[in-house]
């Protein structure tokens, strides 16, 4: 039996041995994408923004070794129980059943656990609430089945950005079910608040290399925010399961360089200064953009689809308002 036991143990450190060498061995492997999934990835996709990083350290470094510790203690305490105390190794058990030192020792140690794992848990969470100073405003409304933008402080109108058809995609060389035809656009290196809200029935905005997910509810806002630290194109898709199309309404964000997004503002008929002027109508007046959430959070986003409602959804909009 001893020798048994002996083997058992020899077994178990060489699977866990190769369970580590396997992980390791998959994650150097995958060649991580930035922005978008990696075929066969298992880790976090790379963070490309702060709370991302945040998110990704209370994961790889909190949380992930406590688990693996656990699961660990309790497997080696299932295979001890296994083969010290069966029948044939044990005929005679012991008949006692309170063990008052042990009882304090389970109790206490997993509410110490508990109280750790929660410190860093609750101080990301307050990391996700305090938005820096925003230098600009993006509204994401979900739509049955696509995402509209709007841009308050540019004066960029509400504009639909519906998912790649796959022949586009294809031609294109960008991932089809995730690239769409008109992305968010935002500049790099600045703090980009997202209101987010929906029309008909609950969506999620989810941007994964940005650490966001934020539900999308009809009549409600939401706020979060990011700071891109990283040119280039990020994906992400609608997160909360709102129909047949669910799979199909992705989301782009285009990070761009300052002169690039002025660009592209002045191409939408917005207004590039607008950043700089609401920034300062911020610094004088109570904000700007803040009345304009907490009016549409006390009357309705319906209203602010009323406004300027988009040509497939002026039908869906005139029904929300009369609501
Ligand atoms: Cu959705």
């Amino acid at each position: 039996m001893k020798s048994s036991l002996q083997g058992m143990r020899t077994l178990a450190a060489g699977a866990a041995a190769g369970a580590m060498t396997a992980f390791w061995g998959v994650q150097a492997l995958a060649q991580d994408l930035m922005g978008q999934p990696t075929p066969k990835g298992i880790a976090l996709q790379p963070a490309a923004a702060p709370l991302k990083h945040d998110a990704i350290f209370f994961h790889d470094v909190i949380l992930m070794p406590i688990i693996t510790i656990i699961t660990l203690f309790v497997a080696a305490l299932l295979i001890w129980v296994i083969f010290r105390y069966n029948a044939r190794a044990n005929p005679v058990p012991a008949k006692f059943s309170h063990n008052t030192t042990i009882e304090v020792i389970w109790t206490l140690v997993p509410v110490l656990i508990l109280v750790f794992i929660a410190i860093f848990s609750f101080r990301l969470l307050f990391t996700y609430h305090d938005m820096p100073r925003p230098d600009l405003t993006v509204k994401a409304v979900g739509y049955q089945w696509y995402w509209g933008y709007e841009y308050p402080d540019h004066e960029v109108g509400e504009f639909i950005s519906n998912m790649l058809p796959e022949d586009e995609a294809r031609a294109a060389g960008v991932p089809y079910l995730l690239a769409a035809n008109e992305p968010m656009v935002v500049p790099v290196g600045k703090t980009v608040r997202v209101l987010v809200t929906a029309a008909d029935v609950i969506h999620s905005f989810a941007m994964p290399a940005f650490g966001l997910k934020t539900d999308a509810i009809p009549g409600r806002v939401n706020e979060t925010w990011f700071t891109a630290e990283k040119e280039g194109v990020y994906y992400g898709q609608c997160s909360e399961l709102c129909g047949v199309d669910h799979a199909y309404m992705p989301i782009e964000i285009r990070v761009v360089s300052q002169a690039e997004f002025d660009a592209w503002v002045a191409s939408k008929g917005g207004n590039p200064a607008g950043l700089a002027a609401s920034t300062e109508a911020e610094a004088t007046a109570p904000a700007v953009a803040q009345t304009a959430t907490d009016a549409s959070a006390t009357e309705g986003v319906a209203e602010d689809a009323a406004v300027s409602p988009p040509p497939e959804t002026a039908a869906p909009a005139a029904a929300a308002a009369a609501n």
